[in-house]
């Protein structure tokens, strides 16, 4: 499929681990969901192929190739997600809500990976295209809480009996995530007219309302039916 102007509502959620994206997705969901069509998804993944790569990236296969290695196979997994979901969404006029998108390349590849901004850039404008979000959420944490937040849920999947040994990104040294915290920051500042900053270190329930706000300020009339309703589980 080839891209084409979306008639739909894109929003991506960034940030570094534990920040609250996934959680914040989920309640966003809810409330638009009451008066839109939503489609929630993530990246990588969101496509039965984009999964498959997503197994091999968070497994660290790609890892001894480099982060341009990386980053293409991020790429290839978002050429499947674009084609396959999101851009039809769009074009049906539905809301997306995308767990992670383009940002998480800059930011994972480039800034703290040591990729080229330029090669980042030209992968961005090739895959991408003119499919950029309308409004980009950016969680901002200190990464020691983002963490800590990541290793509490694995506990408590642990002591559910699954597996949760940290993923290839998880496993990376605190100065990775402090390069990652700053990159983020640094996509917010450059491009506001695209990225909110949202504070996650208050309660979900404040963050949510952040998260609430941001939307009704950058994108008006896409909360006017759902006032009053409330996201909480
Ligand atoms: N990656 C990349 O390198 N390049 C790319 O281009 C792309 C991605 C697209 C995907 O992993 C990895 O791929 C990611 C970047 C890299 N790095 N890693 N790892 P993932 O999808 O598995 O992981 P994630 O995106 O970092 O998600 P996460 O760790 O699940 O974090 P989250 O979604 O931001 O948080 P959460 O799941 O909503 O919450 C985490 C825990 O904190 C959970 O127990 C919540 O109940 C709790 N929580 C949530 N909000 C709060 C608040 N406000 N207070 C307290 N506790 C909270």
């Amino acid at each position: 499929m080839t891209a084409s102007t979306p008639r739909g509502v894109f929003i991506t959620f960034e940030g570094g681990e534990g920040a609250g994206k996934s959680t914040q997705v989920a309640r966003l969901a809810r409330t638009l969901g009451a008066h839109r069509t939503v489609t929630t998804t993530r990246e990588p993944g969101g496509s039965t192929r984009a999964e498959e790569i997503r197994t091999a990236l968070l497994a660290g296969v790609a890892k001894p190739y480099g982060p341009f290695a990386e980053a293409l196979l991020f790429s290839a997994a978002r050429i499947d997600h674009l084609d396959r979901l999101i851009r039809p969404a769009l074009a049906s006029g539905e809301v997306v809500l995308c767990d992670r998108f383009m940002d998480s390349t800059r930011a994972y590849q480039g800034a703290a990976g040591g990729l080229d901004a330029e090669a980042v850039a030209a992968l961005e404008r090739v895959v991408v295209g003119p499919t950029r979000p309308d409004l980009t959420l950016i969680f901002d944490l200190d990464p020691e809480i983002g963490l800590a937040r990541a290793r509490a849920r694995a506990a408590g999947q642990e002591a559910q009996g699954a597996q949760a040994a940290p993923d290839r990104f998880e496993a990376e040294a605190l100065a990775f995530h402090a390069r990652l915290r700053d990159a983020f920051r640094a996509i917010a500042q450059a491009e506001p007219a695209r990225c909110v900053l949202v504070d996650a270190a208050r309660d979900p329930d404040a963050v949510a309302d952040a998260v609430r706000a941001a939307v009704a300020a950058r994108l008006p009339g896409l909360l006017d039916d759902t006032e009053g309703r409330t996201d909480a589980a």
